[in-house]
């Protein structure tokens, strides 16, 4: 057999993004891409590897991962990286680019679960305000934080309406001509309080958070109802074409989800473009310049660097929205993914952030202060918080806090804090639940809403509690 062509690494970084040969490496093999831009499903993004590995992106768009995708690489190879390239038969960590570098500083009292991509959790401090502070929002980011350096010159908006008519919008534009409006959203992961699944139920695929995927903002910006009528569609006693649907959101990084379109041209669904987070322009990390914000929606569909907006008879094809946020009967091992409908709106959810231990005199001793959240999605209100501190056999009723809550609907998390007697004192578990003016509760048990991908983890929230620690 002959030996494959032996290609130098440096040989491989000549052929980046700009040139006109683009080359990969996957393990130590090299291919030429040049054919397989146009016809990548992906659209150029594919590019972003060029020159080195594509082996970090492939973890990350976990959809690569089949055979029929290595198939069609393969038709690509062209040779193997030369031996006086390789330690122990790899390519050596510090040669391969890090798609990463470019990525912001961050707060050290965030709870970093995976640092590239940043995914990481607001500290259970940084929990107990109704708004959280932008620099431990947490942060969920399924690939590199893009650069937009200038977004006056660099950047632009692009929408696309279901007869392919295309318009599209500078941020200096978006801020102009249309109205500015300022709602407070919570913002929660599928995923927020997977880790109790796991712990409770059984092992979960994915992210490991505990209460702290969720968070809440004042975010400021126009409503995409305004800037979808002003490109043609949807404008108040206007017929929607048929397929107008769904609307797609495109992220700058290739991240990609939709949202029905009853949502996003409802007078009262507050679906904003947003360019500010508390005041302040939007953090890298949150989706500067421009990220779109579905209010009572899961925040996956609440798409950061926002690049394109497509007005269509079909849900976005990202994996995001066909796959990854979907849930399945507790008996559903190996989800047949079509067969299931996305995750919208947000089901109820609480959970306790902090418990004060109480003072040490006599009288106070089983006095006990606990406080928390309690969150509903689709802007119902949470009408009641319950309480229990002997593992759920009785309960009592949280103080609902009041708040700055701004928006046409309920968007935002409740506050609530409980204090009284701890019932049995010596070893205690402290459970919440919640209840939404649509009597929506919370289920009692893990298992029951059980799904391998750990999303919408609500069940009853359980924190152990040692008197006297
Ligand atoms: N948008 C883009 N472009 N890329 C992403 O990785 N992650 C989504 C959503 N929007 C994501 C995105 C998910 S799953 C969540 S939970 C929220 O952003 C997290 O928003 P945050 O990082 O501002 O808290
Ligand atoms: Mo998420």
């Amino acid at each position: 057999e002959k030996k494959p062509r032996q290609i130098r690494l440096h040989e491989v970084r000549q052929h980046n993004a700009a040139s006109r040969e683009p080359w990969v490496t996957k393990g130590t093999s090299v291919y030429d891409i040049t054919d397989w831009v146009d016809a990548h499903p992906g659209g150029d993004v594919i590019l972003r590897a060029a020159g080195g590995s594509i082996d970090a992106y492939w973890n990350i768009f976990t959809i690569h991962k089949k055979q029929d995708v290595y198939d069609i690489l393969e038709q690509y190879k062209i040779g193997e990286i030369d031996e006086t390239d390789l330690i122990d038969g790899h390519v050596p960590q510090d040669a391969i680019e890090d798609p990463f570098v470019t990525d912001p500083a961050r707060d050290p009292s965030l709870r970093v679960l995976t640092a590239k991509p940043c995914n990481a959790e607001t500290p259970p401090e940084a929990l107990s305000d109704f708004l959280t502070p932008n620099p431990t929002f947490y942060v969920r980011n399924h690939m590199w934080v893009p650069v937009v350096e200038e977004p006056e010159s660099e950047y632009r908006l692009s929408i696309e309406l279901p007869d392919g008519e295309e318009k599209s919008y500078t941020i200096k534009e978006l801020k102009e001509r249309f109205p500015m409006h300022k709602i407070t959203v919570t913002l929660q992961c599928s995923g927020n309080r997977r880790k109790d699944m796991t712990v409770h139920a059984k092992q979960t695929n994915g992210l490991q958070w505990t209460a702290g995927a969720i968070s809440s903002a004042e975010w400021e910006g126009v409503k995409l109802r305004d800037v979808l009528a002003d490109a043609g569609i949807g404008a108040l006693g206007q017929k929607l074409p048929e397929d107008a649907r769904h609307v797609q959101f495109m992220g700058l990084e290739a991240y990609g989800a939709s949202i029905p379109i009853s949502k996003a041209i409802d007078p009262l669904g507050d679906v904003l473009l947003a360019f500010k987070m508390n005041g302040e322009e939007l953090p890298r990390d949150h989706g500067y310049p421009l990220r779109v914000v579905v209010p009572g929606n899961v925040a996956a569909r609440s798409v950061k660097w926002l690049r394109k907006i497509v007005v269509s008879d079909e849900e976005s094809l990202s994996q995001w929205q066909r796959r990854d946020y979907k849930c399945f009967g507790p008996n559903v091992s190996n989800p047949d993914w079509t067969k299931a409908k996305s995750i919208q709106e947000m089901p109820i959810t609480s959970a306790i952030t902090s418990v004060l231990s109480p003072s040490s005199t006599e009288e106070s001793r089983n006095q006990l202060t606990v406080e928390g959240y309690a969150y509903s999605g689709g802007g119902r209100e949470i009408v009641r918080v319950d309480i229990s501190t002997d593992g759920g056999k009785s309960w009592d009723q949280a103080e609902l806090l009041s708040d700055s809550t701004k928006g046409s609907k309920a968007w935002c998390w409740k506050r609530w804090r409980y204090t009284g007697p701890c019932r049995s004192c010596d070893e205690t578990t402290l459970v919440v639940k919640a209840t939404d003016e649509a009597y929506n509760t919370q289920p009692e048990s893990y298992e029951a809403i059980y799904n391998p991908r750990g999303n919408l983890a609500t069940a009853w929230h359980r924190v152990s509690y040692a008197p006297g620690t």
